[in-house]
């Protein structure tokens, strides 16, 4: 059977199904990884990870043959790709499957956040409204949601949020043709032009900290920021110091720079809404993704063509 190396979590059943025809030696938190490496990496052709967790240069270019890695999540950025790719190590991803559960949970933010339906069950469950009404939230309609990154989960969440009345708003480095939204040169543009700016593009080192200070000041006080992508697309510090000055409104976010760990300050705001990286959590999508990381590593060792490879990036 063929060796794998699975570097993360994944759900226990593809764990399961894999091991009917793969031998999976877990390595998600080694006691001794130089030892275990030093048994098993030269068998190691194949490696599966995660979207948060994946395999750095160090490891694939110790693994001589290693032939595939397979990523059970759409963003990649958690593995480096280039040096797989420089190597001729393939990737995959799990793309289109998990894109309707994490715009869904994209909308559920923005509604959440504005409508203050988070705060409003901790005011019920609190026993206040015994003693009075809770503030007002704010509607929907007629806001101006400015999108970075108009993907297919960017897009995605446009066509949710224009039945809620939202008016949609871009920028995103790609050319996007004959799109009928309004594109803004600039992250600082969109954001002066947002209500509410939702961050959905690529994670990766070239969008670190895109979402800094000078962004969430053009946001401004009135300002809602949103993030389904990855945490360090925002510079984190920044945000948490703006809503502390009540320099924009509020916040939603489902991911965060150096999760599971969440800053202290946010814990205790109410116009913050915290979800603990569940957009593409559904029963549903969870076994499409790992259908999907099965499909391409049984493709690719039966000698056929991958489904869902990660573009060239080099
Ligand atoms: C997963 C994700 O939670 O697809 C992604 O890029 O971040 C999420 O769907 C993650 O990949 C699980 O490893």
């Amino acid at each position: 059977m063929v060796d794998l190396l699975q570097v993360a979590q994944i759900p226990p059943f593809l764990v399961e199904r894999l091991s009917k025809e793969f031998t999976v030696h877990d390595f998600v938190a080694p006691s001794d990884p130089e030892k275990q490496l030093a048994e098993i990496g030269s068998s190691i052709k194949g490696i599966i990870a995660g979207g948060i967790k994946g395999p750095d240069a160090a490891l694939i270019n110790r693994l001589e043959n290693l032939e595939i890695i397979a990523s059970f999540g759409v963003g990649f950025d958690a593995t480096d790709v280039v040096a797989a790719q420089k190597r001729g190590v393939i990737v995959t991803n799990t793309p289109e499957v998990l894109t309707g559960d994490v715009a869904d949970l994209a909308m559920t933010l923005i509604l959440t956040l504005l409508r203050r339906t988070s705060e409003a069950e901790r005011f019920l469950r609190d026993g206040k409204w015994l003693k009075g009404r809770m503030d007002l939230g704010t509607t929907l309609r007629g806001k101006r949601l400015g999108i970075l990154g108009l993907g297919r989960i960017g897009k995605a969440v446009a066509r949710r949020a224009e039945v809620f009345g939202l008016q949609i708003c871009f920028h995103d480095i790609a050319p996007m043709g004959d799109m009928t939204y309004r594109s803004y040169p600039s992250s600082v543009e969109l954001a002066e032009a947002s209500d509410i700016l939702l961050v959905t593009c690529e994670g990766g080192e070239a969008n670190r900290g895109v979402v800094n200070a000078e962004v969430l000041e053009a946001l401004g006080p009135n300002g809602f920021i949103v993030n389904t992508a990855r945490g360090p697309i925002i510079d984190q510090d920044a945000m948490v110091k703006a809503l502390l000055d009540e320099r924009i409104a509020g916040a939603a976010l489902d991911v965060f720079d150096g999760e599971p760990a969440v800053p202290a300050e946010l814990m205790g705001m109410e116009n913050v809404v915290l979800t603990p990286h569940i957009a593409s959590s559904t029963h549903e999508t969870r076994r499409a993704m790992a259908d999907l990381v099965y499909d391409n590593l049984r493709a690719y060792f039966d000698g056929k063509a991958v489904i869902t490879p990660v573009p060239p990036q080099i």
